[in-house]
């Protein structure tokens, strides 16, 4: 029988935190409706806010110099299910994990799915993977793989895709995200126009084979693996190619798949506008693509993205249903904790967003007044909504304090015990 987090730790945990968390909530609902906000109606928003958790982000990840495994790290797709589990458990805020194949590759989906539902937990976008060879792969991806150069490795990259659909179907998601290294290295290696037309041609085929109901997310990213060019370098690429698929098409955002200094927000303005925003993998970083834990050096940066999102969804913007995902990599962190946090700090985001007073926003940006503009925004972003998130949790029957209660309940060292260190594991690798 292996180790879980019950219903009465939960309880005893909260119950000691109740009477503070009650005098927080009160004194900031009153802050709240002097300023005409309602204290519970930005309490159902938090409660309805969810972002998915990636099955490979339990695991410990690593640079390219190395990977220091903490211990009971998940071993299999199951292991990361019970960890994902706990994590929706506590925050009540990640009920879908989005799974990555040939990772995540078992015999039996429908079987999985169950056992997803049975930590309570559902599948979000399936992610495939031509980045790497695998063990038994007849072709190698070292120069590419929807846009290599050779039209048998492109078939083949193709066929994965399909199968990654097909797997994902029976899981019950509704999403393809693609992203691919494909590049080159050196300047002459690659012919930019044709990689940029071979991707287009491998995506055809791929954006044929999805259910009525399913879309395709199309990931950019700025460099690495490939160093001098990138296929899908921007959000610039990334358009086009949506443009040229079709409705189904959207572009994904990964927070750390800019240049430094971007402005992010715009580019997610933009792609609301144009109806091609797929969502997000969120993540932090001060270089490049570090994949921190999401407001762990930017909050900031993350709040002003939500501003766009809760703008959009306010007024109802054509199409708009962007999906929320975490891509991260844990380095020096329980993976669980890491995730929680973060989950914690997107939903917090978004909360802020919430506070915004679009109405008295509008009348400054309609006035030229750029003091007052930036003052309402600001407003909302230093205010603590910690009471109202810690709320959310307790009435959805999660932990006032996630962390806290998860470090007291024992969960990793018990897991330690169960999960013997295997070689090999899939985990954390992003
Ligand atoms: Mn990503």
């Amino acid at each position: 029988m292996s180790f879980a987090i019950t219903e009465d730790v939960i309880e005893s945990g909260n119950a000691r935190l109740e009477q503070a968390l009650a005098e927080d909530f009160d004194a900031l609902g009153r802050q709240l409706s002097r300023r005409g906000i309602s204290i519970e109606a930005m309490t159902a928003r938090a409660m309805a806010f969810s972002v998915a958790v990636p099955t490979w982000g339990v695991g410990t990840g690593g640079t390219r110099f190395a990977r220091f495994p903490g211990p009971g790290e998940p071993r299999h797709i199951h292991d990361k299910l019970e960890d994902c589990g706990v994590i929706n458990q506590l925050t009540r805020i990640t009920p879908n994990v989005s799974p990555h194949f040939p990772w995540d590759k078992v015999n039996d989906y429908n079987a999985l799915r169950q056992e997803a539902a049975s930590h309570a937990l559902g599948f979000d976008a399936v992610n495939s993977n031509t980045f790497q060879d695998q063990k038994s792969q007849r072709l190698s991806y070292k120069f590419g793989s929807l846009t290599h150069a050779d039209s048998g490795t492109r078939t083949q990259a193709v066929e994965h895709n399909l199968e990654c659909i097909e797997i994902g179907r029976q899981l019950g998601s509704t999403a393809l995200t693609v992203w691919i290294a494909d590049g080159s290295n050196f300047p002459g290696q690659s012919n930019l126009g044709a990689a940029f037309d071979r991707y287009i041609n491998s995506l055809k085929t791929i954006y044929a084979a999805l259910p009525k109901d399913w879309s395709v997310f199309l990931e950019h990213k700025l460099y690495e693996p490939a160093f001098y060019s990138t296929v899908i370098s921007d959000w610039g690429s990334s358009f086009m190619a949506a443009l040229e698929l079709g409705p189904k098409a959207r572009c994904l955002v990964d927070l750390g798949h800019h240049a430094p200094n971007t402005n992010i927000e715009q580019i997610v303005a933009r792609l609301i506008r144009a109806d091609k925003l797929a969502g997000f993998h969120f993540n932090d970083s001060k270089y490049g693509d570090d994949d921190l834990d999401s407001g762990s050096i930017d909050p900031f940066r993350l709040f002003l993205v939500f501003n766009e999102l809760v703008d959009a969804g306010l007024r109802q913007a054509h199409g708009f249903a962007p999906a929320y995902m975490i891509d991260q990599s844990h380095n020096v962190t329980d993976p669980i904790e890491s995730l929680m946090s973060s989950a914690v700090e997107i939903q917090r985001a978004f909360v802020q967003a919430s506070l915004i007073d679009r109405e008295a926003l509008t009348a400054a940006q309609e006035s030229s007044d750029a003091m007052l503009g930036h003052r309402l925004v600001k407003q909302a972003f230093v205010t603590d909504v910690s009471p109202i998130l810690a709320e959310a949790r307790r009435r959805k029957g999660g932990a006032i304090d996630p962390i806290g209660l998860y470090r007291e309940s024992g969960y990793r060292a018990q897991k330690s015990r169960e999960r013997p260190a295997v070689e090999g594991t899939s985990a954390g690798i992003v």
